[in-house]
């Protein structure tokens, strides 16, 4: 049975692809699901690709992933820079965690600069656009398949 790999996806990731396509590009969350769906049957995993505008809601879904997931990949969006409730959760699950943002952060705003999640990422993508998912896939599954 393949094993699965929880994708989540912070505030506001809802309206990818029908605003800003200058900063996060002309995809939406649905072709980011759908490409990293057949990614993932590519490398032998399921995933359970979620986005949620609540904070809580986030950490919920981390600690289910402590019983369902091998690995994280997580696009915490503004919570990113903010947020001690999803670093701590984080660091309650024990498998690999990817970092991805679609925009490179550190060309934005100095606030941006900052990630309480890359305290425990095993590694960060930015700026890659939406293909940073894919990378982080990547990482995750191999990550996993040398543990
Ligand atoms: O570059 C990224 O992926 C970010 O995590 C995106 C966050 C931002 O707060 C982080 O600093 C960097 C914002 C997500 C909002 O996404 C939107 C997409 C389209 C239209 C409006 C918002």
């Amino acid at each position: 049975m393949p094993k699965l790999i929880t994708i989540l996806n912070g505030p506001n990731l809802n309206l990818l692809g029908k605003r800003q396509p200058e900063v996060y590009g002309h995809e939406t969350l649905d072709d980011v699901k759908r490409a990293c769906t057949a990614l993932a049957a590519e490398l032998g995993y399921d995933i359970d690709f979620q986005q949620s505008n609540y904070e809580g809601g986030l950490v919920e879904m981390i600690h289910a992933a402590r019983e369902t997931s091998a690995a994280i990949v997580i696009n915490p969006a503004a919570y990113t820079h903010t947020s001690v409730a999803i670093l701590d959760a984080l660091n309650a699950f024990d498998g690999p965690v990817g970092e991805v943002h679609i925009s490179n952060v550190h060309k934005r705003e100095a606030f941006r600069h900052h990630s309480y999640v890359s305290q425990r990422a095993d590694f960060v993508i930015a700026g890659a656009g939406t293909e940073g998912y894919l990378l982080a896939l990547r990482r995750v599954a191999s990550l996993v398949g040398g543990m």
